[in-house]
């Protein structure tokens, strides 16, 4: 990511007049965002301006024409079922003056404005069960509008974002290569990693039987991608939607599990922090599946605790790659930033899969309060 975008010419683009205050937010992995004061295209007075980072999105009109086929379904969901507050549980996009949702910077990046919501809260580190089922009752709210999604209208943006054999065969070439001699550091984690090679297989295998249906999912369902009421702490919007695509209910149910199942931030260096508690987990199943569970076959029930394994494991192989290929992907603050995050993923996940049977009677105790 370039250091310092300037957000000036964006905002001439989209028509913001008489700005008061512009800061830069310190959040997110991969692109850039500034809080905006000012007069805007949505008659609001505050906004979320955001640059994507072109070289993890290359295709940017597809992922801005998703945002706005997805919020328009959400809007018109949340309207069938009776929502009053519509704007502050769905995303609303800014149009430029010809109606594209996003502006095309010289530098070949895309950006764009969102309207702001306004008295809101994100949970990085989850702190309580209340907070943890909030969560999970705000991703269970969009499956069940996204249920009617059709899929054919979403493009896959980022093919093979799941697809975690192919992740695994990347961090396979990133060790051969070794191109920043740091694989002697992280020996154990490439041990973590490849020890659960099997992973890989078991999503592949449902979906090619049938078992496991292709839905529009968020693909990046952590629980810091919900805004809660900073009162009340009810759940309102999900945002973060550049990765919704088709793909299957497990990625967002097994990054939820691997965001909400412990209290230790996701690069936590003090690795007895990492502890699996059931009262997250349980807490926000309990959320998720108040607001969906009827919708969920027979493999998205059966499977929904290996999910949170998975994906956990997937994301430490991400940032372990990434880690040996010099840092290139996720932004870092600290050197050796990705070795942390993946060391914590893979902790982790040792705590889930020693409370894999606690967890697994949890969930089908609340699974049989929602048949489908
Ligand atoms: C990235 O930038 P951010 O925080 O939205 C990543 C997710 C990872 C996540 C890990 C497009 O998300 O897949 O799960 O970091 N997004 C992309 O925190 O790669
Ligand atoms: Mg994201």
């Amino acid at each position: 990511m370039t250091d310092a975008p300037d957000p000036g010419p964006a905002l001439d683009a989209f028509g913001v007049t008489r700005v008061t205050g512009l800061h830069r937010l310190i959040r997110g992995h991969i692109n850039a965002s500034w809080e905006l004061d000012g007069d805007g295209p949505l008659g609001s007075r505050r906004y979320l301006l955001q640059r994507l980072n072109p070289l993890v999105f290359p295709d940017g009109p597809a992922v801005h024409r998703n945002i706005l086929t997805v919020t328009q379904h959400l809007r018109r969901a949340a309207e069938h079922e009776g929502v009053v507050d519509v704007d502050r549980r769905v995303l609303r996009l800014a149009r430029l003056p010809g109606g594209a949702p996003a502006w095309l910077a010289p530098d070949g990046a895309w950006w764009r404005l969102l309207r702001f919501i306004e008295h809101t809260r994100t949970v990085t580190e989850v702190t309580s069960p209340a907070d943890a089922e909030s969560v999970g009752r705000a991703f269970g709210t969009l499956h069940r509008w996204l249920a009617g999604c059709d899929g054919s209208t979403v493009t896959e943006t980022l093919p093979g974002f799941h697809d975690s054999a192919a992740r695994l065969a990347r961090l396979e070439q990133a060790v051969r290569e070794d191109r920043h001699d740091r694989v002697a550091q992280v020996g154990e984690a490439i041990r973590d990693a490849r020890e659960r090679r099997g992973f890989a297989e078991v999503v592949p295998a449902l979906a090619a039987t049938g078992a496991l249906p292709r839905r529009v999912v968020h693909n990046d369902a952590k629980a810091g991608n919900v805004l809660l009421d900073a009162s009340t702490g009810a759940p309102l919007a999900v945002i973060d939607l550049d990765t919704v695509m088709p793909g299957t209910l497990l990625s967002d149910v097994g990054d939820l599990i691997r965001s909400l199942a412990t209290r230790a931030p996701e690069d936590e260096r003090g690795l007895d922090q990492i502890t699996v508690e059931r009262p997250l987990v349980e807490a926000l199943a309990r959320g998720f599946l108040a607001e969906c569970g009827g919708i969920l076959v027979a493999a998205e029930r059966e499977q929904f605790i290996f999910a949170g394994l998975l994906l956990t494991w997937e994301q430490g192989v991400r940032f372990l790659t990434d880690y040996l290929e010099g840092d290139r992907y996720y932004a870092v603050q600290r050197p050796g930033h990705n070795r942390d995050r993946a060391i914590a993923q893979f902790r982790l996940l040792q705590g889930l899969e020693a409370e894999r049977p606690a967890l697994e009677a949890i969930v089908h105790h609340i699974l049989a309060e929602h048949p489908r």
